[in-house]
């Protein structure tokens, strides 16, 4: 960051120290989507946007601060100096390159895991107990990068992982079932990206295994919902779903802003919940040294616990082949 660095926010000086400090790294699409959903919903009494852009996280910090008298309370600062991130609790980091029309998160890797390689303990220097974070892309890859870069405890340092995917997941199920998305239960492991693998094993709607699940077909036949060409269909469109949001409209942010704040409420209170985050696995061999997603309990001390959940042999077989990929791509990136 060079001599010329700009900070915005509240004049007035804070009265004593802010509860419950969130940092953002990264003002783009993601980041200040990420921020508006946490202002929103009041997840926390400080926001702080770090960018490289000084006009930018500027222009976003002042958009920001003008909605505050229609949202819960939050003090709301961003700079181009890392000195803002200071005293957090936990910080998102959404910095660096995103994807461009046909390219894949992996395209984007060898230039993020250079980013966050330095970035990483130089916030853990301005917040040593933070939880981090990492959205940026490809985020299982950049999250693995992060851990190695730093001795924080396993856990402190975690990804988005597929938490937006199972959204995409149960939100599809749940228009085929004619159910509110909130009664699905389902989820996506492995890489967030294209090796991703949907546990329809597990899959239940309002406690009804999805295979058994009956209903009026799109052809208005009633029988099975979920047989096997629609559930192909909708892990293939939860694969595809960026893509075609990326074509639309250049970027995906709006569900990735509030899918990464049901994370950062896990954290804040201190929550245990269940949620397909990316961490560092250590069992059993063949996941062993990669981040990837399964079902993890999710508290104020981070990702602290992988839930070992059932699978059938082909949907164990998918994981260890999206193991595989990461493991391929993270022993050419990261010397
Ligand atoms: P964007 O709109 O280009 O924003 C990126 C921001 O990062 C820009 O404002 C840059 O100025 C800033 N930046 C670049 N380098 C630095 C740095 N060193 N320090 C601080 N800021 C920096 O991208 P967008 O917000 O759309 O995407 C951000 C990242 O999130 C990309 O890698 C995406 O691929 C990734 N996403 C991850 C998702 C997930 O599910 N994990 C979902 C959507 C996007």
């Amino acid at each position: 960051v060079g001599p010329t660095q700009h900070t915005v926010g509240p004049t007035q000086p804070t009265v004593g120290r802010a509860k419950v400090k969130v940092s953002i790294v990264g003002a783009g699409a993601v980041g200040t989507a990420i921020a508006y959903a946490c202002l929103i919903r009041g997840s926390t009494e400080s926001l702080a946007l770090f960018d490289t852009n000084a006009d930018k996280v500027r222009a976003e910090v002042l958009d920001l601060n003008h909605g505050t008298q229609f949202a819960p309370p939050c003090r709301i600062e961003g700079s181009d100096d890392l000195a803002v991130t200071a005293g957090s609790d936990m910080i998102v980091v959404t910095a660096g390159a995103k994807q461009k029309p046909g390219q894949s998160r992996l395209d984007l890797a060898a230039a993020n895991v250079a980013l966050v390689q330095v970035l990483t303990p130089a916030l853990l220097e301005r917040s040593p107990d933070a939880v981090i974070l990492f959205v940026s892309n490809p985020v299982d890859i950049v999250t693995h990068a992060a851990i190695t870069a730093t001795d924080a405890p396993p856990g402190r340092i975690f990804g988005s992982g597929t938490v937006l995917d199972s959204g995409r997941l149960r939100f599809l199920i749940a228009e085929r079932a004619g159910v509110a998305v909130e009664n699905v239960h389902a989820v996506v492991v492995g890489e967030h990206g294209d090796s991703e693998i949907t546990l329809w094993s597990g899959a239940a709607i309002g406690g009804v295994p999805a295979a058994e699940f009956q209903g009026p077909a799109l052809d208005g036949t009633s029988g099975t919902v979920f047989d096997a060409v629609t559930r192909a269909d909708i892990s293939a469109q939860v694969v595809h779903s960026a893509y075609e949001i990326i074509r639309g409209k250049g970027a995906t942010n709006l569900a990735i802003g509030l899918s990464t704040v049901r994370i950062v409420e896990a954290v804040l209170g201190d929550q245990h919940r269940v949620l397909p985050v990316s961490t560092l696995q250590t069992d059993p061999e063949e996941l062993s040294g990669v981040c990837l997603s399964l079902p993890t309990v999710v508290d104020s001390r981070g990702a602290s616990r992988v839930l070992d959940v059932a699978m059938s042999d082909e949907e164990r077989a998918g994981l260890r082949a999206s193991a595989r990929t990461l493991r391929e791509v993270q022993a050419t990136l990261e010397r």
